[in-house]
């Protein structure tokens, strides 16, 4: 198995680059828009933290193929590989997740970027297949010492606004439908039906590209959010996703912390089943106490989470992808996010020695 580092977009400098390799990673993943989700992560900047985001005109400037290029080199020039790319721009894709009008020019567009991403020798796409989002999310000092990090505390949730999809706002006032949020008219059979469509649209073309697709988990598992269906929420729910379609594109970002989160859930049996399948392209490296819709997320090494139990079973199936830090606490000093990153990548260091 091979160690990541994950870096948002404004994070995509030289500088962090090496950041990154000093602390042992060899592989990035790299996000192209900072404040996809619900929430902000620590790692984004004050200004960003209550941004909601437009897509303009109905649809956003696709990533071209220079800027790709732009940041495989940069990372190439630090010693690194970049192994993924993480989510769509909420832009990209809204009425393909909502059904919408736009939805054949959309796919069309995603089309094209997987054809980019595979021309610069970007092996993995991660993406959600999300209304919602992440979302629910409050931060506070859930970690040893005090340290920040994000946490849920009880099911308290707004309804997702009209016009808006993750946090990014597709209708304008005045617009045909502003005024009816996509909670109002979604099913999780929809839902279901809209993924199966998309998957059998993308993947041939993926495949074609060398690319391959990683779908990560709703955050937080649970079944409704903001008034919309979820689908990830239970481990047997990426079986299901698997069972759309069975082109060798079609795989999973493991996230242990939302594993771990979900009800019932055995994040041991769930790695080894996965990955004993080779169907996980990548893991999200994190540690939680608790479960939906109580749960925090602390230090790897003082969470419900055994991570060398999960590195046995790893390495038991011979797993070559890349295990990646998700969030981490942040920590006190004039680098927070840093230190919580490289803490993390050297805690995944002591466990692949021992
Ligand atoms: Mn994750």
């Amino acid at each position: 198995m091979k160690v990541g580092f994950n870096l948002y977009r404004h994070l995509l400098t030289p500088d962090n680059f090496q950041f990154a390799r000093q602390s042992g990673a060899t592989h990035a993943i790299v996000h192209m828009v900072d404040y996809s989700g619900g929430q902000p992560s620590h790692a984004e900047p004050e200004s960003l933290r209550s941004h909601v985001r437009t897509a303009a005109n109905g649809d956003s400037d696709l990533w071209s193929l220079a800027e790709l290029f732009d940041i495989v080199r940069m990372a190439n020039d630090a010693g690194l590989e970049v192994h993924a790319i993480e989510n769509f721009d909420p832009a990209h894709w809204y009425d393909i997740l909502l059904d919408g009008p736009r939805k054949h020019s959309q796919i069309k567009n995603l089309k094209l970027l997987i054809n980019r991403v595979g021309e610069a020798g970007i092996p993995v796409v991660g993406y959600n297949f999300s209304l919602a989002g992440i979302c629910g999310r409050v931060m506070g000092p859930f970690a040893r010492g005090q340290a920040q990090s994000f946490g849920m505390n009880g099911p308290f949730d707004d309804p997702l606004p009209p016009g808006m999809i993750w946090n990014t706002r597709y209708l304008m006032e005045g617009d045909i439908g502003c005024d009816v949020s996509p909670a109002a008219t979604c099913t999780s059979e929809q839902l279901w039906d809209r993924l199966r469509w998309f998957l059998d649209e993308i993947l041939p073309v993926a495949e074609a590209s060398g690319v391959v697709l990683a779908a990560h988990a709703d955050d937080p598992p649970l079944p409704m959010m903001r008034g919309t269906p979820r689908l990830m929420y239970r481990p047997e729910d990426c079986d299901t996703l698997l069972g759309l379609n069975n082109s060798r594109a079609n795989q999973i970002d493991l996230c242990l912390g939302s594993v771990a989160q979900m009800l019932n859930a055995d994040v041991y049996e769930t790695t080894d089943r996965l990955t004993r399948q080779n169907k996980v392209a990548y893991i999200h490296f994190r540690n939680v106490i608790g479960k939906v819709p109580y749960a925090r997320e602390v230090f790897p090494d003082e969470g419900d989470i055994d991570l060398l139990r999960i590195f046995q079973i790893l390495r038991k199936n011979r797993f070559d992808g890349v295990v990646v830090p998700d969030n981490t606490p942040a920590m006190q000093c004039s680098a927070p996010w840093h230190a919580g990153m490289a803490f993390t990548v050297g805690y995944m260091k002591g466990l692949l020695n021992a």
